[in-house]
């Protein structure tokens, strides 16, 4: 069966998209935090007053934090992943937990990583479409993390590697794409052309000075994608909440 409608609104507010994003414990590992955000309640506690309109969670971190905030921001469940030890040439993210546990868990939407490009890219394929339609069934979105990456991929950030991926996430029937920003307003803007009718958000990337993280938003919103989903600016800023707010301005809007 295929063509339910998925329901992306309960994601977004005037029309656009403010996601934060802590599924790095696993992507990187402890060296993205210190004394504080190694704390999954800080970061949880960030996400249930920063006003976003998603956060995107791993299924342990969803299992023993999330209860205490459920409600405060519709979850969204990253349902597969890695660690960055493994070698980065033939990179593959393994589904992890599924469709059910996302609805079990009161899931709004789905996250999902493809490294298009990657050597494993026809597995990744056929892990994500047998998610991507089941999701579906139940009505719920699918967000694709695309990351050109892997032996053949020269520039991950490029225009062309990003556009392509933007464009390989519609082709694979997601509901929203996230990608790397590729560095200026011009380049990005073929790649939220390349997205077509599909939603682009920007990932948030290091952690870098205020001033320039403002100014990466005001650019990637001007090229035309519905927002961002974001991590480390959030969370590894002194003042996450303030930093939450200047980004609700730039990117709600409000
Ligand atoms: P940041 O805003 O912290 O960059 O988070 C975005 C994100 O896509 C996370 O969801 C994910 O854990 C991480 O970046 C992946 O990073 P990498 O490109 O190093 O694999």
């Amino acid at each position: 069966m295929i063509g339910k409608k998925t329901h992306m609104s309960r994601l977004m507010r005037n029309g656009h998209m403010l996601l934060l994003a802590m599924d790095q414990g696993i992507e990187h590992g402890p060296r993205d935090f210190n004394e504080k955000n190694i704390n999954p309640d800080y970061v949880c506690e960030i996400a249930s007053k920063c006003k976003f309109t998603g956060f995107i969670l791993q299924k342990g971190v969803a299992l023993k934090y999330w209860e205490n905030y459920a409600g405060s921001i519709p979850l969204i469940l990253k349902v597969n992943g890695r660690t960055e030890i493994n070698p980065k040439d033939d990179v593959y993210s393994s589904p992890v937990a599924s469709v059910k546990d996302a609805i079990s868990l009161g899931a709004d939407a789905i996250g999902y990583t493809i490294y298009v490009g990657s050597p494993m890219e026809a597995k990744m394929f056929n892990d994500f479409s047998a998610i991507e339609q089941e999701a579906r069934e139940y009505g719920i979105p699918v967000i694709m993390w695309a990351y050109p990456r892997g032996k053949f991929v020269k520039e991950e950030k490029s225009k062309e590697m990003v556009a392509y991926a933007a464009r390989t996430a519609l082709e694979l029937g997601a509901d929203a794409v996230k990608v790397n920003y590729t560095g200026d307003p011009e380049s990005f803007k073929w790649v939220v052309k390349s997205a077509g009718k599909m939603p682009v958000l920007s990932a948030g990337g290091s952690k870098a000075s205020d001033e320039d993280f403002l100014k990466k938003i005001k650019e990637v919103m001007s090229a035309g994608a519905i927002g961002f989903a974001v991590g480390r600016n959030i969370w590894q800023n002194d003042k996450p909440l303030e930093m939450a707010a200047k980004m609700r301005k730039l990117v709600l809007g409000e």
